[in-house]
Order: structure tokens, then C-alpha cells, then sequence
């Protein structure tokens, strides 16, 4: 049967709460199929509701167990309580104290949502709205607690209870096996940021002394002799703390900072207030088992869970619409944070492939939404590439257009008077202008508008009036709910490039404003002019992908060249190697498709060898040069009546002319680091390996007899996971001879290990090959794949449905009818990584009909399906919209 669908809930709907929860006292009895939660709410009417306004609170799933009001029992007809919902009819005058009693079952919840079991330890997770599912509450952002939480366990079940905030009292409990911990947590918070662990832990211990010389204790928690694995994130975490206080002034409040890594985890990683919960994958590292970019993913979300304690906790949103305040803002601050650990324009560069791969393809289709939505379905859909990624880009914007002292002045004066609060886009943009005394009237509309804006430039040089014009403009196409966007504004920042190969002087400019190298373009159309121009420049716009736009500068070949060896803007320079990469790419599927033989421009050829032979560039920044577009990068940019064999064969074919054409020095660069045993996760070292891993992967297509010899060794001798992988990578995506004994040998060495057995899942997930499917479908019956586990059915099926093009497209249909049964099975357990799944079908628009058809088919299956989830239903609809 089909349920109802579900409400629609508005922005412009948002209301007060009727009442306000000042102060909860929990009280945990832990047991795995029946744990008693016992809430003391402190309940207070809000100023301008009527006195005996029902109060209403939300549940999910809750059975409740005891209700009593003021220390007294409410008779029947003074309530109602449904699994959703507790209603209490005519609440007393202020303020008033409800306890509330519910049984719920830890071990029968496989959404992980709420309070659930990992691998025995009792773990929790709210956002958005699972402390629902633990005990009946005013379940949103805007009610901000004092809360205290005691937690009582057995002993040998659970040593160890952690809650939020700090440590306060424990101790056994006399004639049991139990004990009991208390934790008080001073600052209100929402109900989203409740956390609770308890379990048979190990830990490793820290300690950080903030900038007014308070001594933290740090601490994080793993399962039993994980502790080794610790070290990499202990050091994040510390450098993280001291890099908020140096940046943006922001201090620790706690006198203890716990994280707790879990092996069964919906997402990344969460926030709650002095008790991070991780997934594992971002916490543990070994050489042996994690790799480079392992170690960065670590580095990135430790960070960003720390610094949401300010951007998030002491100041959260206001409701969920507004949910890029917190996340955009605090991915800017892990971005930049990971600059400066590491090589800024290589992380420039990582950040906007995955804008351009996850975000734009999201903006361009079905489920394109502003980066502050305006409607919802199911909250859990919005934790998007765009509130996230494009929401960093538009603070990254804001940085840009009012100058790093600007910026830092208005970010104060928002810490200073919203602290304690929970607020709003048009509170945080309130400091921004009234700090700057600027107008972000235009600028608003970043968040309330979907779509990718195309910014389209011509240009034109007038020798003899040493004149140069440059004619733009901006538009979003038209998308569901939105058939047209007004101007927004865009930070260009850009240089001439002198025929020197240097950065001109900049002499007059009319037409647009022009702040140091930053040409701000506000209306839909303007022309501008540069006087004294004394050469025709290249011009190199765009630089360090100043706005989240997609430029369209129809520029020569020879420009792209000269810009890819001259720019002073690294960023533009790997962006002129893409940009001709992706025009060749683009020519090349539609040779493949008209049935001629695909022949690579033999001038980027060439300049990929400059770039090999340029002794002045960092390896790490090469290694992304020599990466070219995906196969989903040039599906976007031809953008209809896509296919995916006619790209994989373009990409094929540009890859082996590069290889054909430098097979000497792609083997002198992979052998670079041959012998190397000692490993340090650092930038330099890291990048290193990826040019010599890249190398041997362009190595592998030059035909070289001894290719296959080397690869085969490569992988035996490797001494790290990132060469190990890079190396299986190569022989299982080519399909060479020694892929299968390799892949047994992985799987000898590592059975035990789950996120390296991840890895070997999702080496086969993406193989390209012609029985891709066939393979992945083999996957799902070993004994050691679990569907249950989310790590394990991403990295299969996620992995194959986004990472695999060609056989997930496959025109007999049959990739879209594996994802899609699997979207129907995980549904069931579990809404969430089902209907993330699921956004793998955002594009199927663009594919050519026959496959559009057979797309659309397994959606309209999924939406179709008896008792699909909110979450899934709500997706599956939106793509069939
Ligand atoms: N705030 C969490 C995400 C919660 C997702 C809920 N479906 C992690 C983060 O962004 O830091
Ligand atoms: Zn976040």
C-alpha cells in the first residue's frame, strides 16, 4: 500500500515554538532490546502563547511507558500519545515539569537513527530528528536545553559511558552488576547535538591547552586494539584546536573533548556537543591499511566536526532550511584549514573536481535546490553537495568580496552577538554588511536561487585604441519550480597575462567594479573596458575558482596553452589543461559515436609532456594536471543524449596517446619512489606517490612489454595502501593477467581488516569492464560483503551505481535494475543509505533515449514500490518530476 505522501514543510511557515525547554535531565537504563529512558523536561510557554495552548511534542516510533506532570500522574483524558506524537491537552501555567518515560529497543534499530547498536556499543544519533526516536521532544532546532544526562549500564556490557558535556559523577551501583555515569553540559544546545556512548572501549588519551590556558583532556575511543590507529587523528584534533584559535579566534569550552569512533554509521562523522560520534573510516589510520587521501579525509572531517563546536553548536540554526549556516560555513573552515596544512592550490583544485562531479550535476537536474531550500520533504534529502559545498563556495565568496579584513570583522561581530542563539542566513549576512558597511542585498540571493549560474565572456583587443573589451554575461537555466533567476553577484577574479607570460599592470577599467584582481559582474549584461592594454593579453578569468559558475570563455587552443605554462594562477592552469582536455574528449565521444576512429589533439598531448618536464612543479599539483576529466565530467559538459561506452572509449583513447607519447618518463616518475619504505602522511610525501602512482597508471597504457611485469611487482612490493591500492587498481581496472591473484592475496591479507576490505569491494565496484555487473553481482553473496553494514553497501553498490559508468548505463538496462533492487532492499532497513543510493539516478535525463527509458523504468519501479521510505519516496519523485 502507499502511504500518504508526506507534508510538505515550508520555510515561509516557520513559527516560534508555542513552548520553550529550558533544562532536561535524562536518565539512560541500557539494555539491548529494552532501555528505559526517564526525561525530565523543564517546560515554559513562550511569550505570546495563550495560556493552555496544548502542548505538543513530537515521537517517533516511541511507546510510551510513564507520564507524570509536576511530580503527579495525568489522568487519561489529559494527554494523548501516539508513536509520533504526545499531546498534553491543557498544560498548567508556568513554568511546569513533564517527565516523560519511554522503552525503546537499541538492537531492532537498523535505520541508525536514534540510540542503536555498533558491534555491541550503544551509540546515538539525532541529527536531524532522531531524538524523536529516543524520547518525546519539542524536536527542533530553535529550543535550545541545559541538559544532564546519567547513563546506567552493566559493567561488563558497557565500562564505558560517555555523554555531552563534562564528566560529573560515577560510580557502581551496590548488589549489582551495574554502574552509572553522570555528565552535565552547560551550554544549551538543540536536540539534534544529544549524544550518548556506552561500550567495551579502548582509548588513547591527549591532552591541549587553549589560548587562555585551560587544559583540555582529549581523548578518543575505539573498539579494543584499534588504539594504534589512533595517532593521526589525535594530531588533527590537535591541530585543529590551535589553528580556530589562531584563524577565527574561537576557543574550546569543555573541559574534555571525546570522540568515539563506531563501524555502523549513516554518514562521516557528528558533531554533538563534546562527544563526536565518527564513522571509523575517518578515524583510524595505519600506513598499511589507509591512504593518502585517507589521511586527508581524516585530517578534514576531525577538523570539521571540532570547528562546528562554534560554527554549529555555540550558534546553530534557527530551523532546518537554514542548515547551511552551520554546514557551509564550517566546510569553508575545514577547506581552509586544510590549505594551510597542506598545498592550498592542490586543495583548490580536489575541492572543485568534487564541486564540479557531486554539486553541479545536482544543480543542473531534478533535484537541484537553493542553498537554502525553501521546502522540504525529508530533511535527511538537504544534507546536499550544495547546502555543503556550494554553501562554502558562497561564504569563500563573501571572503573575496570584502577582503580578509572585511570578512574577519564581520565574522567576529557574528560569533559576539549570536553566541548562545539559534539564527538565521539574514542574521549571519546582517554582520557581514553591517561590519563592512556593505550592501548583501544582491548577494542574498546566493542562497535562495538553485541552479548553476553560466557566465558567458567574449572578448575582443583593439590595438591601435589599446583597448581591451570583455562583454559578459550570467543566467541560470531554467529548473523545476524555477523558469527564471534574476542577476546574481559574482566575484571574478582574474589577470592579463602579458605576451612575457607576466601578469600586466592593470591601468583604467570601466563597466563593472574592480576591487585589486577582482571584477565584481552584478547585472545580467556589461560590457568592460581596459584602457592602456599596450598587447593583446590572454586574459585568465575565473582564478582560483573565484565563483561557483560554469564559464563559458570561448578561448583558442593556443591561449589554453600558453595559459597552462604561464599563468601566475596555479589553479587556472590546471583549469586550461581540463578545459582542452574536456573540448578533445567531447570531440572525441562524438567521433566514436559517428563511427570514426577517435585520434587525440596532438598539441595537449604535447603539453601534457611540458608539464611532465617542468622540474618547478610540485608533484601533487602534476599528478592532478595529468588526472583528466571523469567520465561523469564529460557526460556533464556534453550534457544530452549521453553515452557513457562512446566516453569511456574518448577517455580511453586520450589516455593511451598521453601514455604512447611519454611512456619513458612515466616509467622514470613511477619508478621515483620505488624502495621507499618509510612513510609519512605529509602533503609532499603524499604527492609524491600520487605522481608516481599516476605515472605507473599511464605507464600501464603505453603498451610497454614490461608494463604488465612492473605493475604485477608494484603491487607485491608495495610497502603502503596507497601504492598497494593504486597499484591493484591498475591491474583490476585493465583487466591484466595478474588481477585475480592479486585481488585473493588483498583479501588473504586483510579479511580481517573491514575498511581495507571496503577497499577491495570498491576496486571491483568500479572496474570498467564488460562484465562489470555480472562481477558486482558475484560480490553481493560473499560471505563477507553485509548490506547491513553502511560502509560495506556503499562500497559495493554506491561505488558501482556512481563510480562505474559504463556498466551502471548499460544499455541492456541491467545496471539500473541491480541499483534499483538494491535501493528497494536497503529501504527497508534503512532510509537513509537507501535514498542517498538512489541520487544516483539524478542525471538520467541526459542519457540517450534508449537508456533514458530503461532509467526511468527502475525509477518509476522504486516509486511505485509498497511501503517505500519518506526518504526514498520523496527522491524517487523528485528525479520523475
Ligand atoms: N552534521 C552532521 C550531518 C548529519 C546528517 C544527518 N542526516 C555531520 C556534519 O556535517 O558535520
Ligand atoms: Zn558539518
Amino acid at each position: 500500500m502507499r502511504p500518504e505522501a508526506a507534508p510538505v514543510i515550508r520555510l515561509d511557515d516557520y513559527t516560534p515554538a508555542p513552548y520553550l525547554i529550558d533544562k532536561v535531565d535524562l536518565n539512560f537504563r541500557l539494555a539491548p532490546k529494552a532501555t528505559t529512558v526517564t526525561a525530565r523536561l523543564s517546560v515554559r510557554r513562550q511569550e505570546g502563547t495563550t495560556p493552555g495552548t496544548p502542548l505538543v511534542l513530537d515521537g517517533d516510533g516511541l511507546a510510551l511507558a510513564g507520564l507524570a506532570l509536576d511530580g503527579f500522574p495525568l489522568s487519561d483524558d489529559a494527554y494523548t500519545a501516539t508513536p509520533d506524537r504526545l499531546e498534553i491537552r491543557k498544560p498548567p501555567e508556568n513554568p511546569f515539569e513533564l517527565e516523560i518515560r519511554t522503552t525503546i529497543d537499541p538492537d531492532a534499530n537498523t535505520e541508525l537513527m536514534g540510540l542503536y547498536r555498533s558491534s555491541g556499543t550503544y551509540c546515538t544519533q539525532c541529527e536531524a530528528e532522531g531524538f524523536r526516536r529516543i524520547t518525546y521532544f519539542l524536536d527542533r532546532p530553535d529550543v535550545l536545553a541545559v541538559y544532564t544526562t546519567r547513563i546506567e549500564a552493566r559493567k561488563s556490557e558497557a565500562p564505558v559511558l560517555l555523554g555531552n558535556g563534562n564528566p560529573v559523577a560515577a560510580g557502581d551501583i551496590e548488589g549489582t552488576d551495574r554502574h552509572f555515569a553522570v555528565w552535565h553540559d552547560p551550554f544549551p544546545k538543540p536536540s539534534y547535538l544529544f549524544a550518548l556512548v556506552a561500550g567495551d572501549l579502548g582509548h588513547v588519551a591527549d591532552t591541549f591547552t587553549t589560548c587562555s590556558g585551560r587544559k583540555v583532556d582529549l581523548k578518543i575511543y575505539v573498539e579494543h586494539g584499534r588504539e594504534p590507529w589512533c595517532g593521526w587523528a589525535m594530531d588533527s584534533l590537535k591541530r585543529s584546536m590551535k589553528w580556530d584559535e589562531e584563524v577565527f579566534g574561537c576557543e574550546y569550552d569543555l573541559d574534555v573533548f571525546n570522540i568515539v569512533a563506531v563501524s555502523d554509521f549513516n554518514m562521516g562523522a557528528m558533531e554533538n556537543k563534546g562527544l563526536n560520534v565518527f564513522n571509523d573510516k575517518y578515524v583510524l589510520a595505519d600506513p598499511q591499511t589507509a591512504t593518502d587521501q585517507d589521511y586527508a579525509n581524516i585530517e578534514a572531517v576531525i577538523a570539521h566536526e571540532y570547528f562546528h563546536n562554534w560554527t554549529g553548536n555555540r550558534i546553530t540554526c534557527r530551523d532546518w532550511f537554514q542548515l547551511c549556516l552551520k554546514e557551509g560555513l564550517t566546510v569553508f573552515r575545514d577547506q581552509e584549514f586544510s590549505s594551510d596544512q597542506r598545498s592550498r592550490p592542490v586543495k583548490r583544485i580536489g575541492d572543485i573536481r568534487l564541486l564540479k562531479s557531486h554539486q553541479f550535476p545536482e544543480d543542473a537536474g531534478p533535484l537541484a535546490h537553493p542553498v537554502r531550500p525553501q521546502s522540504y520533504r525529508e530533511i535527511n534529502n538537504f544534507y546536499t553537495a550544495t547546502v555543503y559545498e556550494k554553501g562554502a563556495e558562497v561564504v569563500r565568496m563573501l571572503k573575496t568580496l570584502l577582503g580578509d579584513d572585511g570578512f574577519r570583522a564581520g565574522i567576529d561581530l557574528y560569533f559576539q552577538r549570536h553566541d548562545g542563539e539559534a539564527t538565521t542566513i539574514e542574521a549571519f549576512l546582517t554582520c557581514f554588511s553591517e561590519a563592512t558597511a556593505t550592501d548583501l542585498g544582491q548577494f542574498a540571493r546566493w542562497y535562495d536561487q538553485a541552479g548553476t549560474p553560466h557566465v558567458e565572456v567574449k572578448s575582443h583587443y583593439d590595438k591601435t585604441a589599446r583597448e581591451l573589451t570583455l562583454e559578459l554575461s550570467q543566467a541560470i537555466p531554467p529548473l523545476p519550480g524555477q523558469d527564471k533567476a534574476d542577476p546574481s553577484v559574482i566575484p571574478i577574479r582574474f589577470g592579463l597575462i602579458g605576451p612575457n607570460g607576466s601578469d600586466m599592470p592593470l591601468g583604467r577599467v570601466t563597466g563593472a567594479k574592480v576591487q585589486d584582481d577582482v571584477l565584481v559582474l552584478e547585472e545580467g549584461t556589461q560590457k568592460v573596458t581596459f584602457s592602456d592594454v599596450p598587447n593583446r593579453p590572454v586574459v585568465s578569468l575565473l582564478r582560483g575558482f573565484s565563483a561557483p559558475v560554469r564559464l563559458e570563455f570561448h578561448q583558442t587552443t593556443d591561449d589554453l596553452l600558453f595559459q597552462a605554462s604561464h599563468d601566475s594562477d596555479p589553479f587556472n592552469r590546471w583549469q586550461a589543461v581540463q578545459s582542452l582536455a574536456s573540448r578533445d574528449l567531447i570531440q572525441l565521444t562524438s567521433d566514436i559515436r559517428a563511427g570514426r576512429k577517435p585520434e587525440a589533439d596532438g598539441a595537449l598531448v604535447t603539453a601534457f609532456g611540458a608539464i611532465l618536464a617542468d622540474r618547478e612543479l610540485d608533484p601533487a599539483f602534476k599528478a592532478q594536471v595529468l588526472d583528466l576529466p571523469g567520465e561523469a565530467d564529460i557526460a556533464r559538459d556534453i550534457g544530452r543524449d549521453v553515452d557513457p561506452d562512446a566516453i569511456h572509449g574518448a577517455r580511453n583513447a586520450l589516455r593511451e596517446a598521453v601514455a604512447r607519447a611519454h611512456a619513458d618518463t612515466f616509467l622514470t616518475l613511477a619508478e621515483e619512489t620505488e624502495g621507499e619504505t618509510a612513510f609519512s602522511p605529509d602533503a609532499a610525501s603524499a604527492g609524491r606517490r600520487a605522481l608516481a602512482n599516476r605515472a605507473l597508471s599511464y605507464y600501464a597504457l603505453s603498451g610497454a612489454d614490461t608494463a604488465e611485469a612492473l605493475i604485477e611487482r608494484r603491487y607485491h612490493d608495495a610497502t603502503n595502501m596507497t601504492d598497494l591500492l593504486a597499484a591493484l587498481t591498475v591491474l583490476v581496472h585493465q583487466g591484466l593477467a595478474g588481477a585475480e591473484e592479486a585481488l585473493r592475496d588483498y583479501r588473504k591479507r586483510y579479511e580481517k581488516m573491514s575498511l581495507a576490505m571496503d577497499k577491495w569491494f570498491m576496486v571491483q565496484a568500479t572496474a570498467p569492464l564488460p562484465d562489470g555487473l555480472e562481477k558486482v553481482k558475484a560480490l553481493t553473496a560473499d560471505p563477507l560483503y553485509d548490506i547491513s553494514n553502511p560502509n560495506r553497501a556503499r562500497s559495493l553498490i554506491h561505488a558501482f551505481a556512481t563510480g562505474n559508468p559504463t556498466q551502471f548505463g548499460r544499455s541492456d538496462g541491467k545496471g539500473f535494475d541491480f541499483v534499483a533492487d538494491n535501493v528497494l532492499t536497503l529501504d527497508a532497513r534503512n532510509p537513509q543509505v537507501a535514498s542517498r543510493l538512489l541520487t544516483c539516478f539524478r542525471s538520467w535525463r541526459a542519457y540517450e533515449p534508449a537508456r533514458a527509458a530503461l532509467a526511468e523504468a527502475a525509477l518509476l519501479r522504486i516509486s511505485e514500490a509498497d511501503n517505500l521510505s519518506r526518504d526514498s519516496q520523496d527522491i524517487a519523485d523528485r528525479c520523475l518530476q
